[in-house]
């Protein structure tokens, strides 16, 4: 036991390190990835970008976190007011900066 939670203690770092290296790629490509232009990414804009032909396996990875947990992301700040449904129009960068911050803390 005592060995194990050593083991997640020296993992969380990493852990905290990659989910902070996926926000920073999804915020800095954002505008490249917002196909129209309205401030949300939505399910088909990442999907291109994931199939764009210059993609790195660990981009990549990070775009499928993204699809995985969509619905979960988007619904972080209710920033469509008129929208039923948050997840409709998709993620927004304020939807992404709350998701990550509140994930780090959650795991200290
Ligand atoms: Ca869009």
């Amino acid at each position: 036991m005592f060995e194990l939670d050593a083991l997640l203690v020296e993992a969380k770092p990493k852990a905290d390190k990659v989910l902070a290296d996926v926000c920073q790629f999804v915020l800095e490509s954002f505008d490249k990835f917002d196909l129209n232009k309205d401030g949300f990414l939505s399910r088909e804009e990442i999907e291109i970008a994931l199939r764009a032909p210059d993609r790195t396996v660990k981009q990549a990875a990070f775009l499928q976190f993204l699809l995985v947990r969509m619905n979960e992301i988007a619904a972080a700040v209710d920033d469509q007011p008129d929208s039923e449904d948050a997840s409709e129009s998709g993620i927004s960068s304020l939807d992404l900066r709350t998701y990550f911050a509140h994930l780090l803390e959650k795991q200290d």
